[in-house]
Order: structure tokens, then sequence, then C-alpha cells
């Protein structure tokens, strides 16, 4: 069992003053892998407190210092490498080779090139008729979800730390081992007491006492749209500084052009990594009508190649979704996706052949889809593409643009003209060309209803800072 009913606060592990605890459950088993406590209003302000006492001397570091604390958070996370990849698997139901490969990764890159990033980051700028300093903004509430439980988390920390912000961080309830093992981490890498503080509890309790806490400065939050909301009101009590990453229904743009094969690829890759779990997920696959038929067969051929079950499994590429609460949201967006008229062409409802322990969906591709059908509208969390057609190029930008959201857009095709016209017009934060490679220094963030801010790299960096000017001084 992984039970740890401590928080993190100012460089130790310390008891919760509540008595309620909060279960884990290993989505693939249904078991319960551990506790956690459920913390209260009183251990909050303690971390708060501790945080608040580390802003003089950790926001005044330099960023030299800095980029060797980043270094050494990088170096102790990869010696802890198979911890990470084990507990990722198991609280999250990531597959292994995932866990590996998307998870962990991406958590060490946050800190290396956060590290990086600072290399040529400029906090004090002379302009002629005035100086720009940029100040770390003060004490700063991490509030992160459950399908990237590194990532999401170390994203946050790494700009943190890289601008002298010191942290309290409450991870999901659902994925918190990962989190407290990053606690570990930090403090062998040689954080100091108070600056990285984590407190475990209800989105209730804690997120809503981070968001309208007089002493946090600005509060970084990543999860749904109705949370962000929240977070925006209750922020305003004390006009605090927020960031908000939340949702998407990305668009995958198919180019008249495109390898049809490869189009079906990335869309099957998009809905089945993470299990659909991913708010950047191309959700939407945009294809001109005239390859409707072979598309709809490439589609088919490519899901038909994935191998979903067991996580622990080394060539498992898909796991369960995170828990029978989102289960049942996946199954009722399938639903409605049948009631709405469109074609099930691949998956349906239920659970697939031979997986029924464990919150396992089928892989599920609708055709015929409409783009003002609720499953081409809303975000499903799950393995659900919608695949929509159209007739020119202006129509495929129209569907692609015309939801709340604006995270990510997707494009696929040979014309470097349509290419370049299709990513210069898609409304959205990040665009990726012909599966172009991550890259950690971009900055990732929403358009409209997906969120305020941007994260990864240098834009991360700046969210931790405020901008003062400076006259009269030679
Ligand atoms: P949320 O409910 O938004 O949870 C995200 C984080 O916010 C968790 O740490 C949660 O704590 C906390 N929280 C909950 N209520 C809060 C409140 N009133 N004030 C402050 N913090 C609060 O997301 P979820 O339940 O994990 O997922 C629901 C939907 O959100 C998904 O179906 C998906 O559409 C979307 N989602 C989006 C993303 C991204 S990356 N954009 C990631 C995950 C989920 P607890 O864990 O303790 O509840």
């Amino acid at each position: 069992m992984r039970t740890n009913l401590n928080h993190f606060i100012n460089g130790e592990w310390v008891a919760s003053t509540g008595s309620e605890t909060i279960q884990v459950i290993n989505p693939a088993t249904e078991e319960v892998i551990g506790e956690i406590s459920s913390g209260t209003k009183e251990d909050l302000d303690k971390a708060v407190s501790a945080a608040k006492t580390s802003f003089p001397s950790f926001s005044k570091t330099t960023k030299e210092e800095r980029m060797e604390l980043l270094k050494s958070i990088a170096a102790e996370y990869e010696n802890r490498k198979d911890e990470l990849i084990e507990v990722i698997t198991e609280e999250l139901g990531s597959p292994i080779s995932m866990s590996e490969k998307v998870h962990y990764h991406m958590g060490y890159n946050h800190f290396s090139h956060a590290a990086e990033a600072l290399k040529n980051f400029s906090f004090e700028e002379d302009r002629g008729g005035h100086k720009i300093r940029k100040e770390s903004i003060g004490v700063s509430g991490l509030i992160t979800p459950w399908n990237f439980p590194t990532n999401q988390t170390s994203t946050k920390i790494a700009g943190a730390i890289a601008a002298g912000s010191p942290t309290v961080l409450k991870p999901a309830s659902m994925t918190p081992f990962a989190a407290m093992l990053l606690a570990d981490i930090m403090n062998t890498a040689g954080v100091p007491k108070g600056v990285f503080n984590l407190v475990n509890g209800s989105g209730s309790t804690i997120g809503t006492g981070i968001s309208t806490h007089p002493d946090i400065d600005f509060v970084s939050f990543t999860g749904s749209g109705k949370v962000g909301e929240q977070i925006m009101k209750n922020g305003a009590e004390t006009i605090k500084k927020v960031a908000l990453e939340l949702g998407g229904k990305s668009p995958l743009v198919v180019l008249e052009d495109a390898n049809i094969e490869k189009a079906a690829k990335t869309a099957a890759w998009n809905i089945m990594m993470n299990t659909g779990q991913v708010c950047s997920a191309a959700t939407r696959a945009i294809i001109p009508a005239s390859i409707k038929k072979p598309f709809e067969e490439a589609i088919k051929q490519a899901l038909s190649t994935f191998k979903y079950g067991d996580p622990k499994q080394e060539d498992v590429q898909t796991g369960p979704l995170i828990s029978k609460e989102q289960w049942d949201t996946v199954q009722s967006y399938i639903e409605k996706g049948v009631h709405e008229g469109a074609t099930l062409l691949v998956g349906g409802t239920g659970k697939p052949a031979g997986l029924k322990t464990g919150y396992y969906v089928k892989p599920t591709v609708f055709t015929d889809v409409t783009n003002d059908m609720v499953i081409a509208q809303e975000e499903i969390f799950g393995p659900v593409l919608s695949v929509i057609t159209y007739h020119d190029l202006d129509e495929a930008l129209h569907i692609a643009n015309d939801t709340v959201y604006g995270l990510a857009g997707y494009v696929v095709g040979k014309d470097e003209n349509t290419l370049s016209y299709v990513a210069n017009n898609m409304k959205a934060g990040q665009i990726t060309v012909n599966n172009g490679k991550t890259d950690f220094f971009a900055p990732f963030g929403g358009y409209k209803q997906s969120g305020i801010g941007r994260e990864w790299g240098d834009f991360g960096i700046e969210e931790y800072l405020e901008v003062k000017a400076i006259m009269g001084l030679s």
C-alpha cells in the first residue's frame, strides 16, 4: 500500500490536522492502492505561511543559482525514474511504456528546459527612458488534474522555481502519489525549506482554500472549465492573477493531398494516447468529403493495430480510463452520438471483450458527424473520434474554429503554402503540422475557453513574474 497521510510542509512530511482520508484506486484493477489525507484549511495555512516565509530569500536568489537547482531536480528526477514510472502506471492506469515515454519524459523535460530557458532569460532590461525589472510574483498556488500526474505538476513547479516563486501544490486526489514522490525528489535535490509545499485534500477545501487565500498571489490551475470558472471568481476577491489550462476539442485538418494512411494513424494515435484523456488531443478529424471511404477504412485499420489492456504489459499502448465516473461519462457521450444520428464506425458502449475488470472503454469512431452535434462540441476525455467532412478549405477552417475551445490544432498534408495557411488561420494556442516533434521550449496554452496564460519554456517562467518599470535611474 502507498498510504501516506502526511503533507509536505516547510521541507518535511507533517501529519495532517484532519482525520478524514481519501482512497486512491488503480483504475486497471479497481483496487485501492493507498490512502491520502483529506487536508484542512489549517494544513493549507501552514503551507502558505512556510512558502511566504521562504519568499524574501528565495526570490532574491540569482538565476544561476536557480538554474543549478533545476538541474539538480532534473538529476534527482532521473534517479527516481523507475519509481516514477511504477507509480504513474498504478495510479493512472497508464501503460508502462507510455508512463516512461510520455509521462516520465515530459516531467523531466520541464525541469531541464526551464533550466535551459533561464540561460537567455532577462530579468532586467534597460530600455532607454526606463528600466524593466521582472520580479517573482510571490507565493503561487498550483492545482493540478489527474491526467498527466508528472507533466502537469512539473511544468508548474519548474516555471515557479525558475522565477523564484515559492509554491503550494494541491495535486488531483485520484493521482497524488506521483506528486508526493516529486516532493521527495525536490527535497533530496536541495530545494530550500518552504519553497515547495504539498497539501493533499479535496478540491472544495484545499482547492477553494488556495483560490481564496489572501497570501497566495497567483493561482496556476489545470483542469475542467467548470472549476476554472470558479477559480477565476474566487481569485477575484483578492484580485489574484490566475492562469487556467482548461479543456479542448481540437481539430485535425486533413488536406486533399495528405497521405490517407498516415493521416488516419495520426487520428488514431490522438484518441488512443492516454486513453483520450488529453486536453490537447485532436478529437475531430476534419477530412475532405472526397476521401471519406478510404479514410474510414484507414482509421479502422490504424485502430486495429493498438493493443489495449493490462498497463503492466510492455506491449500495451492504451489502458483504462481514470475512474468509474469518467467511464460513465464516456458511455453517455457514445449514447448521445448514436442518438444524434452519427454513424458508429468502430466501438460503441460497453467494455471491450475480455476486459471485465478495470475502467476500459471501446475505442470509438463516429462518422457522418456534423459540427453542431454534442459529440463534436464537448470535451469527452476518452478515446472517441468524430469524423467530419468538408468541401473546401474555408469550410474546413470554419469547422475547425467553430467550438468554444482553442487549445491545439493539427494539420496534415503536402503543400507547404496550404499547410501554413491552415496553421495561421486556426484559432488555437499550439498547432502541429505533419506530426512535428514536441518542443518543450514552445509555449502551451489556449485561446478562447481553453484558458488564460501559457506554460512551458520562457513563457512558463513569465507567468510567475511581475513586471516593474523604473524611471529616473541612470
Ligand atoms: P477538475 O474537477 O477540474 O479537477 C482538477 C483539479 O482541481 C483537481 O486537483 C481537483 O481536486 C481540483 N478542484 C476540484 N474542485 C475544485 C474547486 N472548487 N476549486 C479548486 N480546485 C478544485 O477536473 P477533473 O474532475 O479532474 O476532470 C473533469 C473534466 O475536466 C474532465 O472530464 C476533462 O474534461 C477536464 N480535464 C481537463 C484537463 C486538462 S489538462 N485541461 C485535465 C483533466 C481534466 P480533486 O482532485 O481533489 O477533485
